[in-house]
């Protein structure tokens, strides 16, 4: 099946196609060569989507005698900074949903013996794409990365991209129509061409073997007429050189004894790995540890580990508007460090690749999470295989960096039979394609016990490894003192993460810790919170809503919330809210050698 899976990945990208072809290990690996095509695209927002008939990606500029005019123009067009949303680039884009045609002229000239891929890090939502006038395919799905093989499409000298980019919503889309964050639209993470050898590697797995601190374990999927090459992977560090021969799909399966130092958030040790085969050599910095679940802990090489996290979004701070620098990446985890967490939960769908491979570098665990959020459209087929591409394109970008513990399926779904067997297909499907990773969701589905007693039995619980709490008691309901009378228990001997709660209140607003939108409110909900949520059975872990201030089109309240939401422990502009140090008080605590014990 794997097999089959991998001959699908690699081979589907020979042949023009409407689907997602795609070779996951095409992108930032070092070793590759790549050019940039980020920079000024020229841009036709075009509500009706009249380019598609008008065939904008003919780039016309000529007319032909007898024809009509033409009457588009991209060289005369505006433009926008790729990668980038539109909404905060463009004042009168702020609002737009819709269709957008991106333009890129550029020179190229392929050097001999390579193939070229075009790699997009993310467009939201839907993107079909364009070379020198010819359709390569399209995407759907905001947040993850795709790419198309232009090897014979591209000629030496000039040509030019054109991309349709679409965030209108849609009923059967992932997400849906509703969301408490902006539907930022465009071409949001980076565009490159990327060159590879004739053969290359297509996809590669290296980590411990499940349950082994000793052992290595992985594959090497090779693509292109030499499959029967060699394949040797070094860790110069930990002096290990292996040379495998392919099976003939091109795959090598490995399994070695190696001593490693292993990766923890005390200890983020990466390692150069270089995966070697023909012409081509990567270079990856890979960590080694084991992650497991037993009974209601989460065991990290061995040890449990209590999650001492914050809940984020893709926002950037200062500058607003999707994050996608390193520096973007640097300044939110500045703030997760100085919280003292060891944990993030990256809500509510895949985040850039800077961050996950900051997070390794920096120790952070990573929850990663699809944007299953709310309700969507849980009988229809098309959904249920959207989702599931997105699940995977998640798990082929990441599934190297030892940060990321936990694959989550979604956020807050309403409880139903469609819902649960369409989440259980996505946890199948995760558990197949990376069985060493714990499966969660952000669950909120309780039953009342008695008056101050809700149990979390949500059906789905069953299929998945960890439990995600969602409560916002002492905001959507109740006062935050009732928190302190409030007992939980969970129908699951699982590790339970307290994966929200929160209040909001806009920095700089006083008052007093009963009035609502006041940082001392919000203190108030955190105080009785915190002192609740250590009772639960099963807590492992907390990841409070929410880092910082962000942008949502259902925030309406002029002078506190203007479209945004203002749960954050710190505004959109890096001013710390009096919460902020509450947690990060409580999460000095529990690093002392006492609380250790
Ligand atoms: C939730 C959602 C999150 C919202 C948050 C809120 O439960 O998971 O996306 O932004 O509540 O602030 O209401």
């Amino acid at each position: 099946m794997r097999v089959w899976i991998y001959f699908f990945i690699c081979f589907n990208t020979l042949a023009w196609s409407a689907s997602r072809p795609q070779n996951p290990a095409i992108g930032n690996i070092p070793g590759r060569t790549t050019v940039s095509l980020n920079g000024p695209w020229h841009v036709i927002v075009d509500p009706y989507e009249t380019g598609l008939h008008a065939r904008f990606y003919e780039n016309a500029t000529v007319e032909t005698p007898g024809g009509g005019p033409i009457e588009y123009n991209f060289e005369a067009s505006e433009t926008l900074n790729v990668p980038g949303d539109w909404n905060t680039q463009k004042e009168k884009l702020f609002f737009y949903e819709g269709p957008a045609w991106y333009e890129r002229r550029f020179s190229y000239k392929r050097r001999e013996h390579t193939r070229v891929f075009v790699y997009f890090g993310a467009a939201n939502y839907f993107a079909r794409v364009y070379v020198n006038g010819k359709p390569l395919g399209e995407h759907e799905g905001g947040f993850t990365p795709f790419n198309f093989e232009v090897t014979s499409t591209l000629t030496d000298g000039d040509n030019f991209l054109v991309v349709e980019v679409n965030n209108a919503r849609r009923v059967d889309g992932v997400p849906a129509l509703n969301t408490d964050w902006w539907n930022y639209g465009g071409i949001t993470r980076d565009v490159l061409l990327v060159e590879v050898a004739e053969t290359f590697v297509c996809d590669y797995s290296i980590q411990l073997a499940k349950g082994s601190q000793s052992d290595v374990t992985g594959w090497v999927q090779l693509d292109g007429g030499s499959l029967a090459q060699p394949v040797t992977i070094e860790i110069p560090q930990a002096g290990v050189r292996k040379t495998f021969s392919p099976d003939p799909s091109g795959r090598v399966e490995f399994r070695f004894p190696a001593k490693l130092d292993l990766w923890s958030p005390e200890n983020p040790k990466l390692y150069d790995v270089t995966i070697s085969s023909g012409a081509e050599s990567l270079h990856d910095s890979i960590g080694f540890r084991t992650i497991e679940v037993k009974g209601t802990q989460i065991v990290l090489n061995g040890k449990p580990v209590f999650l001492r996290g914050i809940s984020m979004h893709e926002e950037a701070p200062m500058r607003g508007g999707r994050a996608y620098t390193t520096e973007d990446a640097q300044t939110l985890f500045g703030w997760v460090k100085e919280l003292g967490c060891n944990f993030v939960r990256l809500t509510h769908y895949p985040h850039n690749e800077n961050e996950i491979r900051l997070a390794d570098r920096l120790g952070l665990l990573v929850w990663s999470e699809i944007p299953v959020y709310w309700d969507i459209a849980w009988k229809n087929p098309a959904t249920l295989a959207n989702a599931e591409s997105q699940l995977s394109e998640m798990i082929a970008r990441d599934h190297n960096r030892a940060a990321v513990i936990f694959w989550s399926l979604s956020n807050e779904t309403p409880v139903d039979g469609d819902r649960t067997v369409f989440l259980q297909k996505l946890a199948e499907e995760a558990r197949r394609q990376d069985p060493t990773r714990a499966v969660t969701s952000a669950l909120n589905h309780v039953t009342e016990a008695g008056p101050d007693k809700r149990v979390l039995d949500d059906p789905l619980g069953e299929s998945l490894d960890v439990l995600g709490l969602n409560e916002y008691l002492g905001w959507y309901g109740g006062r935050p003192e009732d928190a302190d009378r409030r007992q939980w228990d969970s129908k699951y001997a699982k590790p339970l993460i307290v994966s929200e709660f929160g209040a909001e209140a806009p920095h700089g607003k006083h008052g007093d810790a009963s009035a609502r939108w006041t940082e001392e409110y919000q203190v108030n909900v955190y105080n009785h919170q915190l002192a609740m949520i250590r009772k639960i059975p099963g807590f492992a872990g907390v990841s409070p809503w929410v880092l910082m201030d962000f942008h949502s089109p259902r925030r309406f309240l002029p002078g506190v919330q203007d479209y945004y939401n203002r749960k954050g422990l710190v505004s959109n502009t890096g001013q710390h809210k009096q919460a902020f140090y509450v947690l990060q008080k409580l999460y000095q605590q529990m690093q002392t050698p006492a609380a250790k014990q």
